[in-house]
């Protein structure tokens, strides 16, 4: 047995050592005492299965957790923090790092006596139990994006906060198990002036939301389960409506109540909030669409660089229309652009992971990244944006963003023009 352990032992250090030779060019002389002496890990027996029923990442992941900006929310119930852009890869955030937006707190909901209920212009209004959903056929898993309109909203009056989890963080990527909601509308048999859609939600805030019809019956859904599990307490437990591609705001959480009318509601989530003031006085509304926007998640103000040589950037490209057709990526400010290489699954309506495997020699760089969608819409700078929306707006900045990378690598969000 020990000398098994032994020679196994020997035949990884050289193979360790080999590979490194060859990822560095030129590393090999001193031996690694970390590969040549034996490690605690290696001498005694871990924990049992059970230790963790259910499981958690590594205590040495500790610092990868979802982070709010204190002075940004006089409570923390009607608050939002943000997801760890900076230290996940592909395209699914997992469940316990999605950001949170809540008006009135994370309502804490019995399954069993919540109920969804649908009425107004129907032919039958209709209450579901949780059980009913799960039972009714016709059940479907989607990947969406879901951003909030807010996001990078600080960033409108100039480079603000340091760190694209603060700049970027309000977008979650989750796979959803749930209903088409045109099932459920099919069921009710919606009139033939039901025209919108409102959308209720069972916690403290009872948010309501509008959403035209066409919208409802094309891919909206009620889902109960993302990335395989029961939808997340933070997330609208048990029940929340999929809103692909539109904003954040609309995608009612602990979803109790769904009404058709013929006209819009005008509640206070699109009037007051969710509208954008113009230069001229006039305001924006019923901006629904997240148009695309992308983000180099590394480097960036909480990822710096740490070594010259060969490096690795990938950031996140999403699209509010379609599904994202290319991203270029500029190391100096938008001078010159390089297309990044996609990788992994491309879906519609769905953040996308991008790459561009690079050698850094030290100088200091503007880092931006823009994305294309398949409806040919290209994601505009900063200046473009403020050019037709002025600076009053907070939602809706998809302008490129900028990070400098300094000599020694720490890297800071800035601006340029
Ligand atoms: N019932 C309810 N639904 C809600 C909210 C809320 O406060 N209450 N916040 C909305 C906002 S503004 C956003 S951006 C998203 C956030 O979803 P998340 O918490 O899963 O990130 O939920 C939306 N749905
Ligand atoms: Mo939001």
């Amino acid at each position: 047995m020990s000398d098994k352990t032994v020679n196994r032992r020997a035949f990884m250090t050289a193979a360790g050592l080999a590979g490194a030779a060859v990822a560095t060019g030129a590393r090999a002389q001193t031996p690694d005492p970390l590969i040549t002496e034996v490690q605690p890990w290696n001498k005694q027996l871990g924990d049992g299965v059970q230790a963790n029923p259910y499981g958690s990442p590594s205590k040495f992941e500790k610092h990868v957790v979802r982070r709010d900006v204190e002075w940004l929310t006089v409570s923390r119930e009607s608050s939002v923090n943000f997801t760890p852009l900076h230290e996940l890869d592909g395209i699914i955030t997992p469940s316990g790092l999605c950001f949170e937006r809540h008006h009135g707190g994370v309502a804490e909901i019995e399954p069993g006596k919540h109920r969804l209920m649908i009425h107004g212009l129907v032919d039958k209004p209709l209450v579901y139990t949780m059980d009913d959903l799960k039972r009714f056929p016709g059940r479907i898993n989607r990947a969406y994006f879901l951003e909030c309109a807010a996001n990078s909203g600080m960033e409108w009056k100039g480079a603000q906060l340091n760190g694209c989890q603060f700049t970027h963080g309000m977008v979650h990527n989750v796979w959803y198990a749930g209903l088409p909601l045109k099932a459920l509308l099919d069921q009710a048999g919606v009139k033939t002036n039901g025209k919108w859609l409102l959308a209720e939600g069972a916690d403290s805030a009872g948010m309501t939301r509008s959403i035209p019809i066409d919208k409802a019956m094309k891919d909206c859904m009620v889902a109960w389960n993302m990335n395989g599990e029961a939808l997340r307490p933070e997330q609208g437990y048990p029940l929340r409506l999929v809103v692909p591609g539109w904003e954040g705001n609309m995608w009612v959480k602990w979803l109790r109540r769904l009404e058709i009318g013929d006209q819009p509601w005008h509640h206070r989530e699109e009037t007051s909030k969710y509208t954008d003031l113009l230069a001229d006085g006039r305001s924006r509304r019923f901006t629904w669409i997240m148009d695309a926007k992308s983000v180099v998640t590394n480097p960036s103000p909480q990822a710096p660089l740490r070594a010259k040589g060969p490096n690795v950037l990938t950031g996140l490209a999403w699209s509010g229309r379609g599904a994202i057709k290319r991203v270029d990526v500029s190391l100096d400010g938008g001078r010159n652009w390089t297309t990044a290489r996609i990788e992994g699954p491309v879906l519609p309506l769905s953040l996308t992971r991008f790459y561009l495997d690079f050698d850094w020699d030290g100088r200091e760089l503007l880092v931006q990244s823009r994305a294309m969608d398949d409806t040919g819409y290209v994601q505009p700078t900063k200046s473009e944006l403020r050019a037709v929306r002025g600076v009053n707006s907070i939602y809706h900045n998809n302008g490129i963003q900028t990070w400098l990378v300094r000599g020694d690598g720490e890297t800071e969000n800035v601006e340029i023009s």
